[in-house]
């Protein structure tokens, strides 16, 4: 059985004490949801206390909450939702939930849910955005119909291109563009994994991560992922809307870093999510006795080939040790890792956690840096105080 711990009312600390990153910020409960740390409420945008990357999974009530539009969804009809798929179609259709579970062939996937700009805060020179922490992420598993069998089913017309997603969501203000993102027919067709979700940790999507249903994009930063799902349009264009073509871009470079507070010259639409491992446990600051073991937890991930090693340096990064892995739930999720060390003298202990994957894919000792704060998987450190 899969660890699926609730982790109750115990709300705990946030980490404010002594992460600059969450200073200031209080903890907030909101329907369906444990106690998470808010970064606005005007669309809600909730973070994920970092004790919780601990585990693989994440559970449903404390994973974390961006809307870019207000006012979002609070409640959905099922007896008038419809997910309409329409546009370069032989045949558009308008899918009841009830349709959406009973003529497709429903599959299960684990994968990672992380923001373009988780941990924006931590860069420098600063950037404008949302100052997320690191929890702007989690990892579920979604069951889901896959995209493509839906396409299938409408029938492509010959010059489908792209294809685009629209939720519930809408902008109130005039002049706010809606929330519409866009996908290659290709990257729908060539891959199972790309599904239309209604469940999340075999239950129904909670309304704040998109219920009734919502774009999983394995691999892929979660803009893509739509919630609240309502419109699929296949165009015979490249979509050109404000969320593709202006927002959600990086530098055009081999590492979608530039030099810091440069500005880039050529910019695509973010993709892939970049390797990354967080040290969920202990706390930064921690005291501990010395000669005694302390066991470092937490989680690795990448854009989808999975996670190969995870190493550990007690030493600010001379020597690495091999953590030890946990269950393997597929090449989207996450992957714990564990390490026990024994601090043999009192002082102040940096440890450093870096995770490889399987295309031999690691993380950098110094920060990627660009304009809009994306991609962020510099390795990171925690320190412990021993006593
Ligand atoms: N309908 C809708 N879907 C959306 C968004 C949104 O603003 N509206 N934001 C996207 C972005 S940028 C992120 S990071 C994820 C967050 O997913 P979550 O709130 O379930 O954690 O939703 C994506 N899907
Ligand atoms: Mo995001």
């Amino acid at each position: 059985m899969l660890p699926r711990e609730s982790w109750g009312g115990a709300s705990g600390p946030t980490g404010a004490e002594t992460d600059p990153a969450l200073v200031g910020r209080p903890l907030v409960r909101y329907p369906e949801k444990a106690d998470l740390i808010l970064l606005t409420s005007r669309p809600p945008q909730l973070e994920t206390p970092r004790r919780y990357f601990q585990r693989a999974i994440t559970p449903n009530s404390a994973f974390f909450v961006r809307y870019h539009l207000f006012p979002i969804p609070t409640r959905v009809d099922l007896g008038t939702w419809r997910l309409n798929v329409a546009g370069e179609v032989e045949r558009p259709m308008q899918l009841s939930l009830e349709d959406l579970k009973s003529k497709f062939e429903t599959t299960k996937v684990f994968a990672v849910n992380q923001c373009s700009g988780n941990s924006r805060a931590r860069f420098v020179p600063r950037v404008f955005g949302g100052q997320w922490g690191d929890g702007a992420m989690g990892n579920a598993e979604w069951s889901d119909a896959r995209l493509r069998d839906v396409l299938r089913a409408a029938g492509l017309k010959p010059g489908a291109l792209q294809v685009t997603f629209n939720g519930l969501d809408t902008p109130a203000a005039p002049g706010v563009p809606d929330f519409i993102k866009a996908l290659d027919i290709g990257r729908i067709m060539d891959d199972p994994d790309v599904i239309v979700a209604w469940e999340m940790n075999g239950q129904p999507l909670p309304m704040l991560n998109g219920y009734p249903a919502r774009l999983v994009v394995p691999g892929w930063y979660s803009t893509y992922w739509v919630k609240h799902l309502s419109e699929i349009t296949v165009l015979d264009h490249i979509f050109d809307g404000f969320w593709m073509a202006k927002a959600y871009r990086i530098p055009d470079t081999p590492s979608g870093g530039i030099e810091p507070g440069a500005t880039p010259t050529r910019t695509v639409p973010i993709t892939r999510m970049k390797v990354r491992s967080i040290i969920a446990w202990p706390e930064n600051g921690s005291r501990v006795p010395a000669r005694r073991p302390v066991t470092l937890k937490g989680v690795a991930f990448d854009g989808g080939y999975g996670i190969s090693e995870v190493y550990v340096s007690s030493d600010r990064g001379s020597t690495w040790n091999s953590a030890q892995l946990g269950e393997d739930l597929g090449r989207y999720s996450f992957r714990e890792w564990s390490s026990t060390c024994t601090p043999a003298r009192p002082g102040t202990y940096h440890l450093m956690v870096r995770a490889v994957s399987r295309v031999g894919e690691s993380q950098p000792l110094e920060p990627l840096w660009n304009p809009a704060g994306y991609m962020r998987n510099v390795v990171e450190a925690v320190h412990l105080e021993v006593v």
